[in-house]
């Protein structure tokens, strides 16, 4: 570490992230990131969390940035570690989440040269270029304020997602000068045209029951939405898009988005608008859901245009700028059906009737969970039945940055993104609880990770939904194997023990007649808490979930 003015390209990357507001980045220390962390460890200007593995590191970075709404930071060793990473970045890129993942590489000297160097993976970068939206590396130190300053206006620009930076570990440790200004690149929002805009406030100014379809490209567009709710749109998000408007607003379904009684709504829709949502299979039935006959689109990243459902019209622009214009040119011209705002509430209030109609038992957990745990939650969650079931519906968020989700399907995140959350929550005072809804096959996957949440008294209860199997799968095997079950059932720890050698609180639920009182148990600790549902004890769902759903007809 240089006294002088003469800092390490180690320290210029972590004054950088300073600069760009960083608040607390995440990863695993190794040789070859050392003048990195040491720097972190010096300056201590940054909190600096050691997760067990790169996975979860870099899903923490990950869900530190959706709930901040910051850049996350991740930092890794090069080869194993870098590669460790990949599944929580191709996370990142499917979530549209801006992260520098910061790595190792090699000494420059024996760089890609096949010489089975320590760490050495011959095709690191190309494999970053791969899984995130793209990679760099800095050779030298006169190069690296640059590569990093393009590699965070990357990630930053939308789509979002995961940048890289390999240095050698030579590089990290060279000298230079430290700049007079490190400070990052702007990153303007993309301004709409106005005879785009002008065009679209033409159409737009003809419906009668219009609906806005908000996904995650909207989330910072929460006043601008609030506009055209005010002008009568009615509302529907997608999973990423929740919160945006207050799910218990009367305009809004919520995000029960493909519903019977939700598809049945959109038949009466005369102009829809979709907002920074790509529309997936999983919001869609595979692009199947009928959706509104005229639909128009604004979107910031000039590919969406047709993609998955054809448009009307689309407009190249930030979400928050061109729905700030459109509300400039629709005030006072809207002439909205007074019957909307009913037949939305009719339609939400059906969509959710049939989603508690397949829960039995587990109503009271969705219910009481609401009503204990209030609002002022992050609302974390793993791919398991339960969040298949209800947790991408419910509880109420009111917050655009509430809902955190493993978008791309991939088991064994939601823990490390409970941790995640509840670190911005307390370095950016945001004063919210973090629930984690994880089945128990993902919650072993990457189940180190709790020592982490221990060590760092990560505030976080985590909800572990117990069936001893992967119960997703097996009801797949039911479906379409003929009920050959096979590679399903696990073996699993018992988890009070498991948690006491920890020392991280564990309570057991396993009469639904005790969930309010283990909720508020629960919730009144703080720090990380398990709080593990006895699926056996409770008994099944009324309904066999297997897999996204799909349209029949
Ligand atoms: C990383 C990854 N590996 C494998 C899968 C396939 N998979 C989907 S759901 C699932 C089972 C999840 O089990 P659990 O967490 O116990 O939740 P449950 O289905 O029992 O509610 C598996 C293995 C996946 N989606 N992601």
């Amino acid at each position: 570490m240089a006294t002088s003015n003469r800092i390490t390209v180690g320290e210029l990357a972590v004054r950088f992230l300073e600069q760009c507001g960083t608040q607390a980045a995440f990863g695993v220390i190794s040789i070859h990131n050392m003048p990195i962390l040491d720097a972190f460890h010096v300056r201590q200007k940054i909190r600096f969390v050691s997760a067990r593995g790169e996975a979860g590191a870099c899903n923490m970075a990950d869900a530190y940035a959706r709930v901040s709404g910051t850049l996350g930071v991740c930092v890794t060793s090069t080869g194993t570690g870098c590669g460790n990473a990949a599944g929580a970045m191709v996370e990142a890129i499917t979530a549209g989440t801006p992260l520098l993942h910061l790595t190792g590489q090699i000494e420059s000297p024996f760089l890609d040269r096949d010489l089975g160097y320590i760490h050495e993976h011959p095709a690191q970068l190309a494999m970053l270029k791969a899984v995130g939206k793209d990679a760099f590396r800095i050779r030298n130190p006169e190069t690296a304020l640059a590569t990093l300053r393009e590699a965070v206006r990357i990630a930053q620009t939308p789509p979002c997602g995961p940048v890289s930076i390999e240095i050698p570990i030579d590089v990290q440790k060279m000298l230079l000068d430290l700049p007079a200004d490190l400070m990052p690149l702007a990153v303007p929002p993309v301004a709409p045209s106005t005879a785009a805009v002008d065009a679209l406030a033409q159409r737009l100014a003809k419906a009668k029951r219009p609906l806005l379809w908000v996904g995650g490209g909207a989330r910072g567009a929460s006043a601008a939405v609030a506009r055209l709710v005010k002008l009568g749109f009615a509302v529907v998000s997608s999973v990423q898009g929740r919160g945006i408007v207050a799910e218990d607003h009367p305009q809004t379904l919520g995000s029960y988005n493909l519903q019977k009684p939700a598809e049945e709504f959109y038949s009466t829709v005369d102009a829809m608008l979709a907002v920074g949502t790509r529309l997936r299979s999983n919001e869609t039935l595979n692009y199947k859901l009928k959706l509104p006959a005229t639909r128009y689109r604004i979107d910031a990243n000039a590919l969406t245009d047709n993609r998955g459902y054809e448009s009307d019209y689309f407009v190249h622009g930030d979400a928050a700028l061109t729905l700030d214009a459109l509300a400039d040119r629709l005030e006072g011209r809207m002439q909205i059906d007074p019957q909307l705002t009913a037949d939305v509430q009719q339609a939400r209030a059906a969509a959710a009737y049939l989603v508690d109609s397949t829960l039995a038992k587990y109503v009271t957990l969705k219910e009481t969970l609401a009503e204990v745990a209030g609002q002022d939650i992050w609302w974390v969650r793993d791919i398991t039945l339960s969040n298949s079931m209800w947790g991408n519906r419910a509880p109420v968020l009111n917050h655009p940055r509430a809902g955190v989700h493993a978008l791309g399907g991939g088991i064994g995140q939601g823990l490390a993104m409970g941790i995640g959350a509840a670190i911005a929550n307390t370095t950016h005072g945001m004063g919210r609880k973090t629930l984690s809804l994880c089945g128990d096959g993902g919650f072993m996957l990457n189940v180190g990770e709790l020592a982490c949440a221990a060590q760092e008294k990560a505030d976080v209860l985590f909800i572990v939904m117990n069936d001893s199997r992967y119960g997703v799968i097996k009801n797949i095997q039911d479906d379409i194997y003929g009920s050959r079950h096979c590679y399903v059932e696990l073996h699993t720890p018992d988890f009070a023990q498991f948690c006491a050698s920890l020392q991280v609180p564990h309570l057991k639920l396993s009469d639904p007649a005790s969930t309010r009182d283990a909720l508020q148990k629960a919730l009144a600790l703080s720090g990380p808490v398990v709080l593990e549902v006895d699926m056996d004890a409770w008994g099944p769902f009324a309904v066999k979930f297997a897999g996204p759903p799909k349209k029949k007809d």
